[in-house]
């Protein structure tokens, strides 16, 4: 496996990088100023392409409702939220309103002079409390966006929101609900071009990805609530593999998931202890999402990780 250090020195940040980078240090410089509790929520799937001219790309599964829905909650406990999430997956606010749903809550009236575009009256009970939760994170600047492609996106600006939050230090969470790569295409390995059927079907090799939690919660941010999310597709394998991670990493707490039953079932596994968040089926039909528990117990497991550090000084 490449070194997270080679991963960097080999690997170019993407255009945009230096753009994103300065939004994280005025949004983060401001926070930390405020002196608010901040979360970084990593949402949806890195890409792995397979040409440098990306026609044809591997990609990782996550809508990124997890992460979306996540952040509305944590905005309702009064962190700022930096969003960095795959683009055109998921978003806050907007993802209650996705496809064809957004045009069917509109009426049209036209006469000789002008259109006139109204919200439905019987859609202005659902759309209201959202637009007003939107309003409220934009112009309170509580909420900022950030987006990646490709792995070597998000990991370019997984350490610069490092490098911005580590000021924070214990006011700082993260929460990381994307689904990275474990595998991708090293650059000098690439083909520049889009293969060619011509050529016969091509034979792809995958290298291992480093793992970048280690230098996140050991260098980049040590003083961090550090909140690492697990999908599996077999059960068995799932607090094994969560654990491992807890004693390779030492974060605070890995979220595992089964990729049938995440919508309503997750566990958490601390050092120390593992128990499970579960909704009912009524709960889901009322329309509770399992991350607004998730959220309150991250919160309330900061709040007394904090407490603790305090304590300590
Ligand atoms: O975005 P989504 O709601 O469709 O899925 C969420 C999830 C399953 C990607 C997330 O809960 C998760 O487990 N993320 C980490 C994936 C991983 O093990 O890399």
């Amino acid at each position: 496996m490449t070194h997270w250090e080679d991963f960097y020195n080999t690997h170019l940040p993407p255009a945009d990088f230096e753009d994103n980078r300065s939004l994280l240090k005025e949004f983060c410089e401001r926070h930390n100023t405020l002196q608010n509790r901040i979360v970084l929520v990593t949402s949806g799937g890195t890409t792995v392409p397979l040409e440098h001219n990306t026609v044809r790309f591997v990609d990782n599964f996550s809508a990124g409702t997890r992460g979306s829905a996540s952040a509305e909650y944590f905005l309702d406990h009064d962190y700022a939220v930096i969003f960095m999430h795959r683009h055109k997956s998921l978003e806050p606010f907007t993802r209650h309103f996705t496809g064809q749903q957004f045009f069917d809550m509109l009426d049209i009236a036209d006469n000789s002079l002008s259109s006139t575009i109204a919200i439905k009256p019987d859609s202005v009970d659902v759309f209201a409390p959202v637009l007003a939760k939107y309003k409220i994170a934009r112009e309170t600047q509580m909420i900022l966006y950030v987006n990646f492609t490709s792995v070597v996106d998000y990991m370019w600006l997984l350490r610069a929101a490092c490098e911005c939050l580590a000021a924070f230090e214990q006011r700082a969470v993260l929460y990381l609900a994307a689904a990275v790569s474990d595998f991708y295409i090293p650059e000098d390995m690439m083909p520049t071009h889009k293969m060619q059927s011509g050529d016969g079907a091509p034979t792809i090799s995958l290298q291992l990805v480093p793992k970048m939690l280690a230098p996140l919660a050991s260098l980049w941010v040590p003083h961090a609530f550090v909140v690492s999310f697990k999908l599996e597709t077999d059960e068995s394998l799932l607090i094994v593999k969560a654990r491992d991670s807890l004693n390779k990493y030492k974060h605070k707490l890995v979220i595992a998931n089964v990729l049938q039953t995440r919508k309503h079932r997750v566990v958490f596994v601390t050092p120390t202890d593992s128990y499970e968040l579960h909704l009912s089926r009524e709960q889901t039909l009322q329309g509770l999402e399992i991350e607004e528990p998730i959220v309150a117990d991250v919160v309330q497991k900061h709040g007394e990780f904090i407490s603790n550090a305090q304590q300590r000084q």
